[in-house]
């Protein structure tokens, strides 16, 4: 493990992408793998969209607020292209190229499935500002953490209390369950980059299935690289 870390140190970061549903325990779970990674002597930072840097996150107050709902899916595409924009340039990019892994909540698969299926903003144009914002940063390894729509919404309303649903928050059932299912089926359809992971257990469980998985990916092919070497 000691030499696998030295060996993954020297070469770019990893780019590591958790998405989900709400309340799917994406923060939670975002967490606890950067302090194993960091354990393991792996740097890893923990990052946010929309926001993640000063710029975005300006846009994300405007977006989450509600401020921008009215000016239609389309024009909040934008604005989450903007904020993406300014996230990879100034913390992204940088950070992977000293070599540190990034674990990013949510990033183009949101806007997919937010703007894209349940919002219906052409697929062309959500394609084009991919291009725009990130070029070939496409991640390493997402994460798609799946709970029923009730356990989801269950667990983020307990943690809300008593403030205000933010702008997607405030969506019905029905919502949600189509949310649950365009996410399904980005793992079906790019099951090399995405791991769809149950997480519909307690938090340790959860944080194991996500581990085991990184290691099967990411490690294994790290170690493949190593060896090929020798
Ligand atoms: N959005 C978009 O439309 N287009 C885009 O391109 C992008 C984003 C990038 C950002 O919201 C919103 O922006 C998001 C999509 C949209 N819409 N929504 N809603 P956000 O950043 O404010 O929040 P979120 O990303 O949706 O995350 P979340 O729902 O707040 O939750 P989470 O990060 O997945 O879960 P958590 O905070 O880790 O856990 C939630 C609660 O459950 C908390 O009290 C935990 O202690 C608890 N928890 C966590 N795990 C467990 C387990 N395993 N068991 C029991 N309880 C648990």
């Amino acid at each position: 493990m000691a030499n696998l870390a030295k060996g993954l140190r020297a070469a770019r970061g990893r780019f590591i992408t958790f998405e989900g549903g709400e309340g799917a325990g994406k923060s939670t779970q975002i967490k606890l793998l950067a302090e194993r990674l960091n354990a393991s002597k792996i740097p890893a930072i923990t990052t946010r969209e929309p926001g993640g840097s000063p710029g975005a996150e300006i846009v994300r107050h405007l977006l989450l607020s509600g401020l921008a709902k009215a000016l239609g899916a389309e024009a909040e595409s934008l604005l989450f292209a903007a904020a993406r924009d300014d996230h990879v340039t100034t913390v992204i990019k940088p950070a992977l190229e000293q070599g540190k892994w990034v674990l990013c909540d949510r990033f183009t698969d949101s806007t997919r499935v937010y703007q894209g299926e349940l919002g219906h903003v052409d697929p062309q144009l959500i394609r084009a500002m991919e291009r725009v914002t990130i070029g070939n940063l496409k991640p390493d390894l997402t994460f798609i953490l799946d709970v029923p729509v009730a356990v989801g919404l269950k667990r983020a309303i307990e943690r809300r209390g008593t403030a205000t649903a933010d702008r997607f928050e405030g969506e019905g059932i029905e919502f949600h369950e189509k949310l649950r299912n365009a996410y399904l089926g980005i793992a079906a359809n790019e099951p090399k980059r995405c791991v769809l992971i149950d997480a519909n257990a307690d938090t340790e469980t959860v944080a194991s299935r996500i581990w085991t998985a990184l290691r099967d990916h990411l490690f294994s092919a790290a170690i493949a690289g190593d060896n090929s070497k020798t």
